[in-house]
């Protein structure tokens, strides 16, 4: 009788930190633990702490609108979403739990003569870069997404769209969960409400952090908190190239299923897909001032609604159940910044603007392949931070997120 009033859990609950680890991750979101989780899969290594200042997933993680794609324009970051989007297709598997990992497709409106040029343009790049990308004619839209105002009704009609098939939207709590279950399994310890105040070092070598519960020596620092990678990396001297800013996004009350298929506009700033309760997820571009504010602003809400609308008349009446702000890590070339940094066994992960999430798995497998060899894998060697040295950006602008 007791067994059926006894607590599952995913993971362990939290034990004491210990003194030493070989690897302390900075962040308890989808890199961080992903980062943990290869480690621990394709490297065996286990003395690895995971220390989140917050509950695990309460950053970008589990505030992104789920959105996972790899229609993006340079050779470098298409490479580099594929290969997500390739371990994100199996990951559901590999972690024995389900992801729900809806591979719908997704379609980037285009509402003016010179969007459908830019479009035809950037599937053309993307087909060379051997990413499944086209642009459709509203006949084929129409049959994808019967319920979008296809009319000439809307202020600006859509004219056509770049259909990426491959592109689509995932669970982002059941993400962390399943890999925070995974890592936990192989061993990892995960330390929530643990928040990193110092980062040691000695002769430019990393040799430990300070926490709020006590210092821990280490060999390998990795950080992994996005909104917070400023910050972070202060603590060890190193200066990223970064302006943090807010995304906001909504959901509405849940409605029955319409919609299976994302759908962005980029002249409207505005992306919308519904979650498996039937809620329509709706999104905006970035606020462009810096802010760590978390909470969100009536104008969003506002835009966002009429922009909807636009495009989908029959939720006039839907209420906003919720709305929330997510931090991003804007770089100026709109890529990562991934990999080494100027202090020896300390990596970041940082930069991710609004696309961190779609990038998890691949950060996950290629950054412990960084800290388990000592070499920078070819995935991510564009997108270390000595680019902003040599002069060698790997600007993404026009792919990286809703409204270029
Ligand atoms: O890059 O796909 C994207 C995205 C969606 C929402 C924000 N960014």
């Amino acid at each position: 009788m007791r067994d059926l009033f006894r607590v599952r859990r995913m993971w362990r609950p939290p034990g004491e930190l210990k003194r030493r680890y070989d690897v302390v991750i900075v962040g308890g979101g989808s890199h961080g633990l992903a980062t943990a989780y290869y480690l621990v899969r394709n490297h065996g290594v286990k003395s690895v702490a995971v220390l989140e200042q917050s509950y695990i997933g309460s950053g970008a993680a589990g505030r992104n609108t789920t959105i996972i794609r790899s229609n993006y324009r340079t050779p470098e970051g298409a490479a580099f979403y594929q290969r997500s989007v390739e371990l994100y297709e199996g990951l559901g598997a590999d972690l024995d739990f389900n992801l729900l990992f809806s591979q719908q497709g997704h379609l980037t409106l285009a509402h003016s003569e010179r969007a459908l040029v830019t479009m035809t343009e950037r599937a053309e790049v993307n087909q060379l870069l051997g990413i499944d990308s086209r642009l459709i004619g509203n006949a084929e839209i129409s049959k994808l997404c019967p319920e979008l105002d296809l009319s000439d009704r809307p202020t600006w009609p859509v004219l056509g769209a770049l259909y990426h098939p491959p592109g689509g939207i995932i669970r982002h709590d059941a993400v962390v969960w399943g890999l925070a279950r995974g890592a936990d399994r192989g061993g990892v310890e995960i330390h929530p409400y643990t928040k990193v105040t110092g980062i040691d070092q000695h002769a430019g070598r990393v040799t430990g952090v300070r926490t709020t519960r006590g210092d821990i020596e280490c060999d390998t620092v990795v950080s992994a908190t996005a909104g917070w990678s400023t910050l972070v990396c202060d603590l060890a001297g190193v200066r990223l190239p970064i302006t943090t800013h807010i995304l906001q996004a909504c959901v509405t009350e849940p409605v029955k299923p319409f919609l299976d298929v994302v759908i962005v506009s980029s002249q409207m700033h505005v992306y919308i897909s519904q979650t498996d309760r039937g809620e329509f997820l709706i999104g905006a571009e970035i606020e462009p001032y810096t802010t760590y504010r978390g909470t969100g602003t009536f104008p969003f809400l506002e835009a966002s609604a009429a922009h909807v609308l636009e495009l989908f008349p029959q939720l006039e009446r839907a209420r906003v159940l919720r709305s929330w702000t997510g931090l991003c890590d804007l770089s100026p070339d709109y890529s990562p910044i991934l990999g080494k940094t100027g202090v020896e066994g300390f990596h970041v992960s940082a930069g991710w603007g609004t696309y961190g999430f779609k990038a998890a798995p691949v950060v996950g497998e290629t950054m412990a392949q960084l800290v388990a060899t000592g070499r920078t894998p070819d995935l991510i060697a564009p997108f270390e931070l000595e680019r902003f040295h040599t002069d060698t950006l790997v600007s993404e602008l026009a792919a990286a997120a809703v409204s270029h």
